[in-house]
C-alpha cells in the first residue's frame, strides 16, 4: 500500500484544494491530510482561519479522496511524519517547489504539483468583501 501525505490550512475549501488532494490520493493508495491547526496557522502563517480547525477536519474528512487527517502543529514535524505513518510520497502545490527537498533524505518521494490557479482562499475573501 503506497502512502502519501500532504499538509495545508485548507481553509473555506475550494476546487483547488480538491484537485490538490484527487491528483496527491492517485499517486497512491492511501492519502494523509496533515491540517494546519488554528494555532499553528496564527502564530506561524499569520492566518485567521474563518473555519476552526474541528470544521477544517470534519469537511476534509468528508473527502473521498482523504483517507486520514492528523493535525499539523510546527514546520519540523515533516521529518517524523514521514517515518511516523510509513509514508512514501510528500505531496505539496508548486508555490512549495523546493521547500521540502530534505524529505528525501528521509527516503520520501517528494513531489510538487501545479496549484489551480485562478481559486484561492484569500480571493474567495477579497471577493465577497468587494460584493458587500
Ligand atoms: N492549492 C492548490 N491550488 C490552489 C490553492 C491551494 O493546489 N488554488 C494547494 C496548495 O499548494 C497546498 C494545498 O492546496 O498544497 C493547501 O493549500 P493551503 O491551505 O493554502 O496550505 P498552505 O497555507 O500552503 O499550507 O506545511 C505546509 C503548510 O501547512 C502548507
Amino acid at each position: 500500500m503506497k502512502r502519501v501525505i500532504t499538509y495545508g490550512t485548507f481553509d473555506l475549501l475550494h476546487y483547488g484544494h480538491i484537485n490538490l488532494l484527487r491528483r496527491a490520493k492517485a499517486l497512491g493508495d492511501y492519502l494523509i491530510v496533515a491540517l494546519s491547526t488554528d494555532e499553528f496557522n496564527r502564530v506561524e502563517k499569520n492566518k485567521v482561519c474563518y473555519f476552526s480547525y474541528d470544521e477544517r477536519k470534519l469537511l476534509l474528512e468528508s473527502i473521498r479522496y482523504v483517507d486520514l487527517v492528523i493535525p499539523e502543529e510546527g514546520w519540523e514535524q515533516k521529518r517524523t511524519d514521514v517515518h511516523l505513518y510509513h509514508v512514501d510520497t510528500f505531496v505539496m502545490g508548486d508555490d512549495w517547489t523546493g521547500k521540502f527537498d530534505f524529505l528525501k533524505e528521509e527516503g520520501c518521494e517528494v513531489v510538487y504539483l501545479p496549484r489551480t490557479p485562478e481559486i484561492s482562499t484569500t480571493q474567495i475573501k477579497q471577493d465577497l468583501n468587494s460584493k458587500s
